[in-house]
């Protein structure tokens, strides 16, 4: 475990990408604002499964440059990306033979974005995880939803329903399956997100299996069924005492929302991030730092600024 965790804890330093079909309607629903994080508006806004999925053949993120953003990482000075490989909404990223609603089968983009990330992370020399959620996906049936409301178990469409276990075995892992086989190098971290209680120790135990097939990987406390994972994810937020004898990474948005949203433009200046980040590496963490792209592909160029910056500091005052 100690080697494994090596690369991870010298690291420090991590960019979080949540890019997907959210930053499509960017936090604005039939011309009103929804409120909160912008990769929540089919769950805010209680938008059909079918008028979500309305949005795919809108994707068409042709100014995507996965030499652009990895070069933005190294300048940085991150160590590692973790992107959102599918989040809440279900919305495959990457090239899904186990599920059409993907970037290639749906879109007109047609590319898969993870493999030129995946090759470019490789040339730049810089590790690249996938963040999946694999509990709710609240555009297949079967697929959980947080229970804030109770209301048809956090549901809002009849095309939501349907059996857990299905969902998991027909969607979440054999996409899982794939995104641990199907790239070069394999991707070096899984990041879980929002278990339910409709991932029970048994279900959770099937992932797991895969996971082990893959000696390297390094998977957070998020998956669920009671697993801990190997890190701690505090979510905005640094602990006073840091966790004392486990691994953590606090994740922490730039503004208020981690999938793109056009009109959140409260971001934190650089120097209250650079004080996140000494603050985190003096009690023993990482800080994993979010940028949100938009619908063409572009990170904000707040975001990028503030980026830029953090890595000219580091140059002139950090360890390497
Ligand atoms: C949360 C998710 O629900 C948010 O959308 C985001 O992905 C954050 C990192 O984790 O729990």
């Amino acid at each position: 475990r100690d080697a494994r965790m090596a690369w991870w804890r010298q690291a420090r330093f991590g960019m979080f990408i949540h890019w997907g079909l959210y930053a499509v309607p960017a936090g604005v629903w039939n011309g009103k604002p929804v409120d909160s994080i912008g990769e929540w508006i089919m769950y805010n806004a209680k938008i059909p499964v079918a008028d979500y999925k309305k949005l795919a053949p809108q994707f068409n993120p042709i100014q995507f440059d996965a030499h652009a953003w990895v070069a933005l990482a190294k300048a940085a000075g991150v160590k590692y990306i973790v992107i959102t490989a599918k989040h809440h909404d279900g919305f495959a990223m990457f090239d899904s033979k186990a599920n059409p609603f993907n970037i290639v089968d749906a879109t007109p983009f047609k590319r898969d974005p993870l493999k030129e990330l995946a090759k470019e992370a490789q040339k730049q020399g810089i590790k690249l995880g996938f963040y999946y959620s694999q509990d709710q996906d609240w555009t297949a049936p079967g697929g959980a939803a947080m229970t804030f409301d109770a209301k048809h178990n956090g549901h809002w469409d009849e095309a939501q329903q349907g059996s857990f276990a299905n969902y998991l075995h027909t969607k979440a892992i054999p996409q899982l399956k794939e995104l641990l086989s199907n790239y070069q190098p394999s991707p070096a971290i899984i990041w879980f997100d929002t278990p339910t209680a409709d991932m029970t120790p048994q279900l959770a135990s099937e992932i797991v299996a895969l996971l082990n097939q893959h000696p390297n990987l390094i998977w957070n406390n998020r998956l669920g069924g009671g697993y801990k994972g190997d890190t701690e994810t505090p979510e905005q937020n640094v602990p006073a005492q840091g966790y004392p004898g486990r691994d953590w990474e606090t994740c922490m948005t730039i503004n208020d929302t981690w999938g793109y949203k056009s009109t959140d433009t409260n971001f934190k200046s650089t120097q209250e991030l650079l004080r996140t980040l000494v603050d985190v590496a003096s009690k023993g963490g990482n800080l994993l730092l979010n940028v949100g792209p938009d619908a063409q592909g572009v990170i904000p160029a707040a975001e990028a600024e503030r980026l830029q910056a953090i890595g000219k500091w580091l140059d002139v005052n950090g360890e390497s």
